[in-house]
């Protein structure tokens, strides 16, 4: 059995280590999704290299695309792809660019335009239903992402069709691009939000891997609606000079500032380490 939380330190040095050599990517947004994706591929989810191309495989869709780092790593570790692909990412040539290409094993769909991962999540689980296929499938989306018009589209008919074998997560970071969400635009209560729309709702902290852990039990549980965990996430997460500062949304690492982050990266994997 993975230990989540060692694993989800571990995935950050890798990340941070990605950032520094390419010299770019969206390091905010990955540090703060890491327990999620952590969570779904090492204890939750039925896709491994070797099923890949089983139907009834379980899928994952990166609805905020831009954390395409994080999710490389999760899957250069789970060997859908050696670890030294990465080492000419967003580079030349490179199909490993910065948002998630379905040209790399593992990818169920390209994304990086907000907006478009629920919508393509509920298709994928009504045809689930339709094919009375056993699989689940999960998406994240990003706090900011959530003023695209397209999701809410995706919320409306995951109720409609009773989608109980969708689990949608949103990052709630509290952070976009370019400052607090609830300046950008108006959010208030996701939770209220989300189950006014038909949803079940759970809301967790959401860099805890035990509560998300739980919460994916629950979801799994939940008959008749499609369920949203809203994870409470701090942007940044695990990097003290990075977290919940908006200009590290998109930024890459002096050889200084990557010293430290390894270093605190690293004394938090070995206290978590049992
Ligand atoms: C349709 C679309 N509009 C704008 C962007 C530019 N963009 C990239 S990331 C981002 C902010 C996303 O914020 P959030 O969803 O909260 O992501 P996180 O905080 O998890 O990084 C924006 C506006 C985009 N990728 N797609
Ligand atoms: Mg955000």
């Amino acid at each position: 059995m993975v230990n989540l939380k060692e694993k989800s330190w571990q995935i950050r040095e890798d990340i941070v280590t990605l950032i520094h050599h390419a010299g770019s990517g969206h390091i905010g947004g990955d540090m703060s999704v890491t327990d999620i994706l952590v969570t779904l591929y090492y204890k939750h989810m039925n896709c491994t290299p070797e099923n890949q191309n089983d139907p009834n495989r379980d899928r994952f869709i990166l609805s905020k695309g831009h954390s395409a780092e994080a999710l490389y790593c999760v899957l250069a570790d789970k060997g859908f792809f050696p670890k030294s692909d990465l080492d000419n990412y967003s580079g030349y040539k490179s199909k490993y660019i910065g948002h998630p290409s379905h040209k790399v094993n593992g990818i169920e769909m390209s994304s990086g335009s907000l907006g478009h991962g629920l919508p393509v999540s509920v298709g994928m689980a009504l045809a689930g239903k339709m094919n009375h296929a056993p699989y689940r499938v999960y998406t994240v989306l990003g706090d900011g992402e959530l003023a695209e018009g397209s999701v809410w589209e995706g919320v409306m008919a995951g109720a409609h069709y009773k989608l109980d074998n969708l689990t949608a997560f949103v990052d709630r970071n509290r952070l976009q691009i370019s400052g607090s969400t609830e300046d950008v635009m108006t959010q208030g209560s996701q939770e209220e939000r989300w189950a006014a729309f038909g949803w079940h709702v759970i809301s967790v902290p959401g860099n805890d891997t035990d509560a998300l852990d739980r919460a994916v039990e629950e979801a799994k549980s939940t008959k008749g609606k499609p369920t949203v965990i809203i994870a409470n996430t701090t942007k940044g997460c695990g990097v003290s000079f990075m977290e919940n500062k908006a200009v590290w949304h998109h930024k890459s690492l002096t050889d200084e500032e990557f010293k430290q982050a390894m270093s605190e990266l690293e004394q938090r994997r070995a206290e978590a380490h049992e």
